[in-house]
C-alpha cells in the first residue's frame, strides 16, 4: 500500500510531468518544422522521432512505449515496448506520434503536429499499427449518444436532436479516402455537411471537443489505430465520447493483436477502455493548423504553440514558447 506521502509525491510529480511533456512535443515539432515543405516524409519523421526520443530520455519516468513508431522488428526507435525516461520515477505508458501528418509536413500543408500522451502504467490500449474505425463527439451530450454500429444517418439524426438543430446544421469531419465514399454519401444524404481532411485525424477528433470554434460536430471513419488511442487520450481529458474498433481483417493482423493482449478482435472500445487511468496529452503545431500554430523561426527565436491537457482536472493549457537560440541558452 502506498503511504499518503507517496500519494502526495506522485501527485506533485504528475503535475510536473504535465509540463515536462510539453518540452518533448516542442522539441519534436521544431525538428520536423526545419524540414517542412521539402517533400521528404521519412526525413521529417526521423528528425521528429530522434528529437522526441532524446527529450523523453531526460524525463524522470520509468516509461514504456505502448503506441509508437511500430513494432519492435520494424522500428529502431520508439518501438512498442521500448523503455524510455531515466528509469526512475513513475511507471507510465507512453503513446507517441512524433510527426502526425508526415505528408502535411513534407508538403507544408496545414495540420501537422507532434503529439504524445502519458498515462499510468498498464492503462493505455496497446494497439497494433492497423486501421481503426472511429466515431467521436465532444462533451456535454447524453452517454453513448452515437454508436459505431449505427448507420451514419442515425448517428447524425441523434446528434442533431441532442443539439437541438437540424441535420443541415451538423458538420462531420472525415478523412478524404476512397474507402469513405459510402460514408460521405450517407452523411451528405442527411443534409449534414462533410469537412474533408487529407491527414491528421488526431487533431480531427480533438476538433469535436469545441464545435463552436472549430465548426466540427462529429468525427467519423477509418484512420490509424495509434492515432485513435492518442485522440482518445485527448478526449479523456476534456470529456468527449469516442467509440473505436480495430480493423483486424486478416489472420496475420489478428495474431499480431493477440500478441498484444487483444482477445476479442471485434471489440468495440469506448474511451475508458482505451485510456483506463489518469493521463496527460500534449501536441505542438508543426505547420499552422486549426488546432495549433506551426513553428515560427524568427532569427534567434523559435516560437512554438502547444496544447497540454490533464485528465485528473480536465485542465487544458496552451503554451506559447519562445526558444532562444543564443549560445548560452542552446539546449543540449
Ligand atoms: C490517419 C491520419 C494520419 O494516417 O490516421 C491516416 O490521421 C490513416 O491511414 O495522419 P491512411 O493514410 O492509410 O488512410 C495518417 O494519414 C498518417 O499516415
Amino acid at each position: 500500500m502506498s503511504s499518503p506521502y507517496n500519494e502526495e509525491a506522485k501527485h506533485v510529480l504528475d503535475r510536473i510531468l504535465s509540463i515536462e511533456i510539453v518540452r518533448v512535443t516542442e522539441r519534436a515539432a521544431v525538428a520536423a518544422a526545419r524540414l517542412r515543405g521539402l517533400g521528404s516524409e521519412k526525413e521529417a519523421d526521423q528528425a521528429a522521432v530522434d528529437a522526441m526520443r532524446r527529450e523523453l530520455g531526460k524525463l524522470t519516468i520509468d516509461g514504456t512505449v505502448v503506441i509508437g513508431e511500430g513494432e519492435r522488428d520494424e522500428a529502431p526507435m520508439l518501438f512498442i515496448g521500448e523503455n524510455v525516461g531515466t528509469g526512475r520515477g513513475s511507471k507510465v505508458d507512453i503513446a507517441v506520434d512524433p510527426l502526425e501528418g508526415t505528408t502535411l509536413c513534407a508538403k507544408n500543408m496545414p495540420g501537422a503536429i507532434a503529439t504524445m500522451a502519458m498515462a499510468e502504467s498498464g492503462t493505455l490500449l496497446n494497439a497494433p499499427d492497423v486501421y481503426m474505425e472511429k466515431i467521436a463527439i465532444g462533451p456535454g451530450y447524453p452517454k453513448e449518444l452515437v454508436d459505431l454500429d449505427e448507420p451514419p444517418a442515425e448517428n447524425i439524426a441523434r446528434l442533431a436532436k441532442a443539439k437541438g438543430v437540424r441535420p443541415e446544421n451538423i458538420t462531420a469531419l472525415v478523412l478524404d479516402r476512397p474507402r469513405h465514399a459510402d460514408l460521405i454519401a450517407a452523411v451528405r444524404k442527411t443534409g449534414a455537411a462533410v469537412a474533408l481532411i487529407t491527414d491528421g485525424d488526431v487533431a480531427g477528433v480533438i476538433h469535436t471537443s469545441d464545435p463552436d470554434s472549430t465548426g466540427i460536430d462529429i468525427y467519423m471513419g477509418i484512420g490509424g489505430a495509434p492515432e485513435g488511442v492518442l485522440a482518445a487520450a485527448a478526449l479523456a481529458c476534456v470529456g468527449g465520447q469516442m467509440q473505436c474498433r480495430l480493423v483486424l481483417d486478416t489472420e496475420e493482423k489478428r495474431q499480431r493483436a493477440a500478441k498484444m493482449g487483444i482477445k476479442d478482435p471485434r471489440k468495440k472500445y469506448s474511451i475508458p477502455e482505451m485510456v483506463k487511468g489518469d493521463c496527460v496529452f500534449a501536441a505542438t503545431g508543426v505547420t499552422d493548423g486549426n488546432l495549433l500554430r506551426g513553428v515560427k523561426f524568427r532569427g534567434n527565436i523559435i516560437e512554438t504553440e502547444t496544447i497540454v491537457m490533464r485528465s485528473v482536472t480536465g485542465t487544458v493549457r496552451r503554451i506559447n514558447a519562445q526558444h532562444r537560440q543564443l549560445e548560452k541558452f542552446r539546449l543540449k
